[in-house]
């Protein structure tokens, strides 16, 4: 591992993306069939990295992925659920297409809410691509699902269709998401985190978001101010649930996608304004009281409520007072959409694509054992396997496999520390000025504390585990030998 290898994880010049397209191409060099089989492959390489965001009935996904992407394209109401899956593309023209379980596709019109006609029954939906030219789905794709609750047997069944492998032992079309983003506004629930885990991600790839962080605790009426509060809860989830998900972020996805969609106009400023005379117990009385007892009539105060919320009612009178810009200026910074924002770029799509490219071994993997040409591929997909530009990829791969057949094993948290360090330095825990001969003094030793365990191991992932941190802490020793 040098000291930057896997620390760029990005755009064409990372390293990872050539060595598979470098064996993308040996493979088409054999011709017939493979020459398909490395442009599909090819085509999962080259296109951003798919996050989904999951999360129960009502927990504002729709809402976030419309923020996020800074056009209201997800359908989001208090009453109608999402009720398909819809990937998020960017690209031209803006289109959609439906794609049914058996993998086929056909373009549906572009006026559809999620309820409107897909042209075939909803059991048969896989998911919903809509491709559309936006600057922020240029990195990432996002994927809406429907949300998970008990009492929607249908949706959460769309929602594991869609993205859970061999779900009712049928090999159907799935959107092969490579991250999640994972939503809930107070404690998830046990089946919350359950179905979380049977996506088959690793807390590397999964970010918490505790949604609508606006109204949290006892709203803005309350003692305390809901998103200091909600920074303080996320903190204690993210403790409590450090075997789920890597971070837990506040977000109030309302304020955000209102911020960023352009929906709120000077008039609503001039309204919002309007309003800063009066406390805010008050305000919510004499809304209550009936029209002409606020200077703004009753439907132009519930206007203001849904595009920002009670909290933005109260909070949002000040800056109202500069108008429109300085609202959306206001309404972005609490949202904290920002930092939410700054995450998913970098450490959740760095995960993304190292887990996107373990897919893409795994699928050459595949390959090797069905095809024909079995020696020339197993020959490719080896190299691929020890290549220290991959050892990463190799690393999440093994953590994936350990978390599902043995969680407890002790390489787990070693493989963790050593995925999460941004220099050599932390992936060892080492002290961030610590000399290269101390470092290679420590992957020395590491190595063989791993080779002495190779004797004890309990299980394949482990045996494989122990694989991947020795091709680690190898190319470490080698790097400043
Ligand atoms: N106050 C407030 N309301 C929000 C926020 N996010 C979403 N909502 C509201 O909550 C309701 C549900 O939001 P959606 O984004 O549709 O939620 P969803 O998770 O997509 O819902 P399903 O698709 O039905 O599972 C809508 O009325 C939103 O306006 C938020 O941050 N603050
Ligand atoms: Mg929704």
């Amino acid at each position: 591992m040098s000291a930057s290898q896997g620390r760029t994880v990005a755009d064409g010049t990372d390293p990872i993306h050539h060595r598979i397209d470098a064996a993308l191409h040996r493979l088409a060099s054999y011709g017939g069939d493979l020459v398909g089989h490395a442009n599909r492959i090819g085509a999962i390489l080259w296109s951003p990295p798919r996050i989904v965001v999951v999360g129960r009935l009502k927990a504002g996904k729709s809402t976030l992925v419309n923020a996020l992407i800074g056009a209201p394209v997800a359908e989001t109401a208090a009453l109608e659920a999402t009720s398909v899956v819809t990937v998020y593309e960017n690209g031209a023209p803006s289109r959609a297409e439906v794609v049914t379980i058996d993998g086929s596709r056909r373009a549906v019109p572009l006026t559809f809410g999620a309820t409107a006609d897909l042209g075939v029954s909803e059991s048969e939906v896989a998911y919903v691509h809509r491709h559309l030219p936006s600057q922020a789905l240029t990195r990432i794709t996002l994927v809406d699902t429907p949300g998970l609750a008990t009492l929607t047997v249908a949706n959460a069944a769309a929602t594991e269709r869609a993205l859970i492998d061999g779900f009712e032992q049928t090999r159907s079309a799935s959107v092969d998401a490579d991250a999640a983003v994972f939503l809930f506004d107070s404690m998830p629930r046990a089946d919350e985190i359950s179905f979380l885990q049977r996506l088959g991600f690793t807390p590397l790839n999964t970010l918490g978001v505790l949604s609508r962080a606006d109204g949290f605790g006892r709203g803005v009426l309350g003692r305390r101010d809901p998103i200091g509060h909600a920074v303080e809860h996320a903190g204690v989830l993210s403790r409590r649930l450090a075997d789920v998900v890597g971070a837990v972020i506040p977000v109030a996805g309302l304020l955000a996608q209102t911020a960023h969609t352009g929906a709120f106009t000077e008039n609503d400023a001039r309204d919002l304004a309007a309003l800063v005379p009066f406390a805010p117990l008050e305000l919510f009385d004499l809304l209550d009281a009936g029209d002409g007892a606020l200077p703004v009539p009753r439907d132009r105060v519930f206007r203001l409520i849904d595009l920002v919320g009670e909290y933005g009612l109260v909070h949002g009178r000040g800056p109202a007072r500069g108008g429109a810009h300085q609202v959306n200026q206001w309404l972005t910074a609490a949202s904290g959409i920002d930092p939410l924002r700054a995450v998913l770029d970098r450490s959740l799509r760095r995960f993304a694509v190292l887990h996107r490219a373990g897919r893409i071994v795994a699928e050459l993997d595949a390959l090797a054992y069905t095809h024909p040409a079995r020696d020339g591929i197993r020959q490719i997909v080896s190299e691929l396997k020890t290549d220290p530009a991959l050892v990463q990829v190799g690393l999440l791969r093994s953590l994936r496999s350990l978390l599902e057949t043995d969680p407890s094993a002790p390489a787990v948290t070693e493989l963790t520390q050593l995925l999460r360090g941004a220099t050599v330095a932390e992936s060892l825990g080492a002290d961030p000025s610590a000399p290269p001969e101390q470092l290679r003094a420590m992957a020395q030793d590491r190595l063989v504390s791993v080779q002495a365990q190779t004797l004890s191991t309990r299980s394949a992932a482990e045996d494989a585990a122990l694989v991947s941190l020795t091709q680690a802490y190898t190319s470490i020793v080698r790097t400043w030998n």
